[in-house]
């Protein structure tokens, strides 16, 4: 079996996770069941980046040790994860000793064999976002990332020999031009970081204490980037006993990241593994922020949804379905209440959920729930359609539809995946539309009606299943209604067309979303960001 090795950002627990923390996870989640489906063997890890200055000072704030508060919210993360059924392999944290010895470790490696040397670092630092930035770097004197004052700070660092990699990271990026994606990330790493020429980074602190400390040398701490990246690795059990982890899934086929550390990733992280004489991973996709109204959301301005009261009130399916969908790839989507309401009143109810409900209330009232098999008369239907002509058109658009869906899902486009199961579901409402079965029904067009039920329930199965990596309960739900065998709920079968037989539908269909009224939720929506 293939493996599929993919990653997310450990995430800084320095708050509670908002949606966009929970997006990166539903994106990791969703491609990890869709590579499963495909048949990958496929190792999710997530975890939570626990040290640094900004975490030592949330835990002073709440007067907690920082153990005691990252221990605390180790467990709110994994506890939303579980609210969410994100289906992760592994949870790092680098607290835990698995990773901080093979820190240590991989510290003192790299200071010996020359890459790590001692100086002095002078330089603009942002507390929030725990960086430095040289004079130029900052925006309007203040941190190019946040925007949030900076302060001159000086101290004995030790530092990591980025420009002796330098070239060597420029070639792979020439031989591996899918390395980053999207395209523009890459070019943007490319041409303002990489070409110009990289300054050495500074990989420890004497600043603060929250750290990993360096064997030798204890008063400095590993600086969090050295530490964090290392996750990868370290949970797959590197430089440890068992390395079987290690040798079977490392290199990652994907690292997921937002676009405000794909720096990090596309730079730092590839030039730690030169160093340390590891293959580089196969891809690295920033996607973008979700924005509100008034901007950027963050834990620090105050304009912040939850996950938790949102799936709680419209369902986990809901909620997955917006984030993927509002997402272009690679780049940013906005969340309101009166968007989150709209998707859910169009495309869920009106859209999916009435396409199943008219299916099932027409079989029942014209077959008594039942349909024998696939058929394709040769028969006019209403407005003199032909409809061996038209079934044969809609088999060979659904067919379509399934290729680029796999394609987008390939790509890890899946905003555009949804979309495009979006149209096969307008398409086969406007079927029932061209075919009106009703008039089929009066006219005793008995065969030909049939077989326009046949073609309402294949599709309906289609779309179940290429909904699954991110629906999986109403998924189930519409394959259970419609009565689909085990056999022809598998992606495997989605290029089957004619092989259901005796189907025998619910009789009393339950409804997949039912309709919200518009004022009322967004009023509550609001409520839920106060
Ligand atoms: O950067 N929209 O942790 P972090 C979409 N510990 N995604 C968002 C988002 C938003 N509004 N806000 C956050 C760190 N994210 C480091 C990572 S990895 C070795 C170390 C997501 O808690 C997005 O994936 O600040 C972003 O990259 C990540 O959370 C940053 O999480």
């Amino acid at each position: 079996m293939q493996k599929f090795y993919l990653t997310t950002p450990i995430y800084y627990p320095s708050g509670k996770f908002h949606i966009g923390t929970a997006y990166t996870e539903v994106l990791a989640d969703t491609i990890k069941k869709y590579k499963k489906a495909r048949g990958y063997e496929v190792y999710l890890l997530t975890g939570t980046d626990e040290h640094g200055q900004k975490i030592q000072k949330v835990a002073e704030d709440r007067n907690k040790t920082p153990q005691e508060h990252v221990d605390e919210m180790a467990e709110e993360a994994k506890k939303l994860w579980k609210l969410m059924e994100i289906d992760y392999d592994d949870f790092i944290r680098t607290t835990e000793s698995r990773h901080k010895k093979v820190v240590e470790e991989i510290f003192d490696r790299l200071m010996e064999q020359g890459d790590i040397y001692k100086s002095e670092y002078e330089g603009w630092y942002c507390m929030p976002c725990e960086t430095y930035f040289t004079e130029t770097q900052l925006v309007d004197g203040k941190c190019p990332d946040c925007g949030r004052e900076v302060t001159k700070m000086k101290e004995e660092s030790y530092f990591f020999n980025m420009k002796k990699y330098a070239n060597r990271l420029i070639k792979f990026y020439e031989e591996n031009p899918n390395f980053i994606l999207p395209e523009s990330r890459k070019n943007e790493l490319f041409n303002n970081f990489l070409k110009p020429g990289l300054e050495d980074l500074c990989v420890s602190r004497t600043s603060f204490d929250w750290g990993i400390k360096v064997r030798k040398d204890p008063k400095h701490v590993i600086y969090v980037w050295l530490d964090a990246l290392t996750n990868y690795i370290t949970a797959l059990g590197y430089l440890s006993d068992d390395d079987s982890l290690m040798k079977k899934y490392w290199p990652a086929d994907l690292h997921i990241v937002g676009k405000d550390i794909i720096r990090f990733h596309g730079i730092y992280w590839p030039i730690f593994l030169m160093a340390l004489d590891l293959p580089l991973p196969k891809q690295i996709y920033a996607h973008g922020f979700i924005t509100m109204k008034d901007g950027k959301m963050s834990k620090s301005k105050g304009n912040v949804i939850y996950p938790e009261p949102l799936i709680e009130r419209y369902g986990l399916d809901s909620f997955k379905y917006f984030l993927l969908r509002e997402m272009p790839y690679g780049q940013d989507g906005s969340f309101s209440p009166e968007s989150f309401v709209e998707r859910f009143n169009y495309d869920l109810c009106n859209d999916l959920g009435n396409l199943l409900n008219r299916t099932i209330g027409m079989i029942n009232k014209y077959f008594d729930g039942e349909i024998s098999g696939y058929s394709n008369p040769e028969t006019s239907v209403n407005d003199n359609i032909n409809l061996a002509e038209l079934n044969s058109k809609i088999e060979k658009y659904s067919d379509a539809i399934i290729h680029e869906v796999e394609n987008f899902f390939d790509t890890y486009h899946i905003s555009n995946a949804i979309s495009q199961t979006w149209e096969l579901v307008s398409r086969t409402n406007k079927y029932v539309d061209e075919t009106a079965p009703w008039i089929l029904a009066k006219e005793g067009k008995t065969e030909a009606l049939k077989s326009v039920m046949y073609h309402l329930i294949e599709n309906l199965r289609r779309i179940a299943i290429l909904i699954t990596p991110y629906m999986k309960h109403t998924s189930e739900k519409i394959l259970t209604q419609l009565a689909i065998p085990g056999d022809l709920r598998t992606w495997d079968s989605l290029s089957d067309y004619r092989r259901l037989e005796n189907l025998k539908v619910t009789e009393k269909p339950e409804v997949l979303f039912a309709r919200l009224d518009a004022t009322t939720e967004i009023e509550n929506i609001k409520e839920m960001m106060k």
